[in-house]
């Protein structure tokens, strides 16, 4: 094949490639492949060591004419590219100053724990010391300590989660009654917030996962009169204004008397509604003078000394002062519902 020819070869082939080179990287390696060291260019210098004396200039000359046609074209193509490059990085990573900042969201407690947090509160400034109970315990602190008869039925009133036959999930606070008795003598002035676990189905009202705080007290001459001014008391506190109550007598095996006591619903203001079960009353806590079985089961001799003791469904008074109609929304997690409660 002639110089000629090989230079036209060369040329168109180089020609077609170009256009195909989209990049500066691309760019650089057709430079490489058609004008480095071992580049099609540069063999033709092949040819100039076969030419006559005479040939050489000429084919020198047609050589050079074709690496500086070569290269004017790689300068002008890599300019174009290297300017496109760099237009369309500094669009990528352009900023709109203007725009509004990123929000932050702040931590916040959720409404059950404020709750909890406002009746310790209240209850601290009444003179209790706030004791910790484990949420798994044993048949014994949860039941049997508290005068629950083995098989006895008054157990089916707590549908409760067994672990093996003697552990539980606890299914009230009343379980740290009589371990603060074994390791206090009176006067006893305790409350005992925390989780409470039961096997009962979920509605309105009720879940399988609440909170209580028990109260109790223990010293001589305790009366069912102390219970109730402690407890208007508490609940004039807590909710900053007086609210009207139901106290009904009631059963709880650890207390004789026992009652519960209901909140006029907050929010039918009595009329009936969901959450109340039309009855316009929301049943908040049970309570009673502790029975003297239990005080003996905590080493405390019931002669001499006598107690009450009240457990309080935290939900139950979070939802009256918040005027929330579904216990379910504390544990559904939507932001917007726990977003609008603060310290
Ligand atoms: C008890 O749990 C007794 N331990 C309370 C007590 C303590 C009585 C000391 C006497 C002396 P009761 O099951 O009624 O009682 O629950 C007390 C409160 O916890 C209820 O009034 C209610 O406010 C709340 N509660 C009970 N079960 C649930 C539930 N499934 N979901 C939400 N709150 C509940």
């Amino acid at each position: 094949m002639t110089l000629n020819a090989k230079i036209t070869e060369i040329r168109e082939k180089f020609l077609q490639e170009l256009k195909l080179a989209k990049t500066s990287r691309q760019i650089e390696i057709l430079k490489i492949s058609f004008l480095g060291k071992k580049g099609s260019v540069q063999s033709l210098m092949q040819n100039l060591k076969d030419a006559t004396q005479e040939q050489r200039p000429l084919f020198g000359k047609q050589i050079n004419d074709l690496k500086l046609e070569i290269t004017s074209h790689l300068e002008n193509s890599l300019k174009r590219l290297l300017l496109e490059e760099e237009t369309k990085k500094l669009e990528n990573e352009y900023i709109d100053v203007t725009l509004p900042g990123r929000k932050h969201f702040w931590g916040r407690y959720h409404p059950i724990t404020l709750t909890m947090n406002k009746m310790i509160d209240v209850f601290v400034s009444m003179g209790f010391a706030v004791e910790i109970g484990p949420d798994v315990d044993s048949d014994f602190y949860n039941f049997e300590g508290l005068n629950f008869a083995k098989d006895h039925p008054s157990r089916d009133m707590q549908d409760t989660f067994f672990i093996t036959d003697d552990l539980l999930l606890r299914t009230h606070t009343s379980n740290v009654q009589v371990r603060v008795m074994e390791r206090f003598k009176p006067p006893i002035r305790c409350i005992a917030p925390g989780k409470c676990f039961r096997n009962e189905t979920i509605s309105s009202r009720s879940h399988v996962f609440f909170h209580q705080v028990e109260m109790f007290y223990i010293d001589e001459n305790v009366s069912f009169a102390d219970l109730f001014a402690t407890l208007n008391e508490f609940l004039s506190k807590l909710f900053k204004k007086q609210i009207e109550t139901r106290f009904r007598p009631s059963y709880f095996p650890f207390v004789e008397p026992g009652m519960e006591c209901d909140i006029k619903c907050i929010i039918c203001s009595g009329q009936g509604c969901r959450l109340c079960k039309g009855t316009g009353w929301l049943e908040v806590f049970g309570a009673g003078m502790i029975h003297p079985n239990v005080l003996k089961a905590g080493g405390i001799d019931p002669e001499k000394y006598s107690g009450y003791a009240a457990g309080l469904g935290v939900e139950r008074l979070a939802m009256l002062i918040h005027q929330i109609n579904d216990i379910r929304m504390f544990t559904e997690n939507d932001m917007r519902f726990l977003q609008q409660f603060s310290l």
